[in-house]
């Protein structure tokens, strides 16, 4: 069941505007709570259009991002067969950009502002994206753990009570879960492989395990949104719990790679049947979030740089567009095209 009757729900019943916005309110939140999807055209608060816009498009500009730090192993990848698979799967991540950017649309604004606020430093994207990728195994660490606490963090989202956000995320965890399993495959070859390659592995491993755990956020006491995101079901657990999960999940999967999770507190707690971390350092995440991580600067440069290159084919889309609408604007376009053509190669 869709909530178009909130538009329409007896305003003239109603006395003054305050009125009619806490009536709509309260049914906007019924619909929550009886877990209907909210679409676009349907009546909704502005903080909650606002979250969204917030959330969705850090996570569109996350995966644009993260194409970049495995981007820079398809020309190194070991074998053809690794290439190929590497290259299909930071082309997902593009993929993955590109509905996301499309659902946000959704809520009223547009692609071009939303890149237009990445390229200015104004938008946040994942933490774990300005961490370098120095060796092949870390192409692994990232499908294992990157992709690995995305899933984790992803699919309680394909219930998010938005629509165009929850069935985005139907294929996009799909995909992810391909990405997860060619990261664990190279870190199965490389700890089965020479001493060096499994070293190689360990060290990936402590180089991306702790940038994994803070992916899910500040811990719980100090989740700005994460109490409003679960009430309007953005969210469907917090912060910590799925930290937890992922911690539950990913430790039997290093042991039976026999490589060594870099947490000398990790332990077992068989009452809770969780396993316990040690302490994340949060003036780390803090730093990299303030654009002083390993990578940050290089990693807008890199879209700056994509985006001044792609420039063209963007011209050349909007001229066949007019061209094939028939309109006064063609000419125009094309001498745009044109001019930026000669300004590129001259
Ligand atoms: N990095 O109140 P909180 C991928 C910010 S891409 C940076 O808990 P919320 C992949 C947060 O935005 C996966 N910032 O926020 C791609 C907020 O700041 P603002 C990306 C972070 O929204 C390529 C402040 O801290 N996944 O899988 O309730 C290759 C307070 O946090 C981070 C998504 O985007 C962070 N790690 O919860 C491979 C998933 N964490 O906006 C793989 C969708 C927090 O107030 N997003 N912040 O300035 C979410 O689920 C939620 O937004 C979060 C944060 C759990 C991330």
């Amino acid at each position: 069941m869709y909530t178009q009757g909130l538009d329409s729900l007896g305003k003239d019943c109603l006395r003054d505007e305050a009125q009619v916005g806490g009536a709509l309110e309260r049914r906007f939140q019924a619909h929550i709570d009886a877990e209907d999807k909210i679409e676009p055209k349907d009546w909704m608060p502005d903080a909650y259009r606002r979250t969204l816009v917030r959330q969705i498009s850090q996570h569109a500009h996350s995966e644009i991002v993260g194409m970049l730090p495995e981007g820079n192993w398809i020309t190194r990848a070991p074998s053809l067969l690794r290439k190929a698979i590497l290259i299909a799967k930071v082309q997902d991540e593009g993929g993955h950009g590109a509905y996301l950017y499309s659902a946000t649309e959704t809520l009223g604004v547009s692609r071009d502002e939303l890149v237009g606020q990445l390229l200015e430093g104004k938008a946040k994207y994942s933490s774990i994206f300005n961490y370098p990728t120095p060796t092949w195994a870390d192409v692994g660490a990232i499908g294992w753990l990157v992709d690995g606490a995305a899933i984790m963090n992803q699919i309680p989202l394909c219930r998010c009570s938005y629509g165009p956000y929850a069935r985005a995320m139907v294929r996009i965890c799909k995909e992810e879960s391909f990405h997860q399993r060619q990261g664990y495959d190279i870190m199965l070859r490389l700890s089965r492989g020479t001493p060096a390659q499994k070293d190689m592995a360990q060290q990936a491993l402590n180089r991306w395990w702790w940038p994994s755990l803070m992916m899910f956020g500040p811990p719980d006491a100090d989740s700005k949104h994460g109490v409003q995101s679960m009430r309007w079901k953005i969210k469907r657990f917090t912060n910590d719990e799925l930290r937890q999960k992922f911690v539950d999940f990913t430790v039997p999967q290093a042991e039976f790679l026999g490589i060594r999770v870099p947490d000398p507190q990790l332990s077992w707690d068989p009452a809770a049947g969780h396993y316990r971390h040690g302490p994340i350092d949060w003036n780390e995440f803090e730093q990299v979030l303030k654009g002083n991580g390993p990578c940050n600067r290089e990693r807008l440069e890199a879209r700056r740089r994509a985006h001044e290159e792609g420039r063209w084919v963007r011209d050349a889309a909007v001229a066949w567009a007019a061209k094939r609408a028939g309109s006064a604007a063609p000419r125009a376009a094309l001498t745009l095209l044109r001019r930026n053509h000669e300004r590129r190669y001259a």
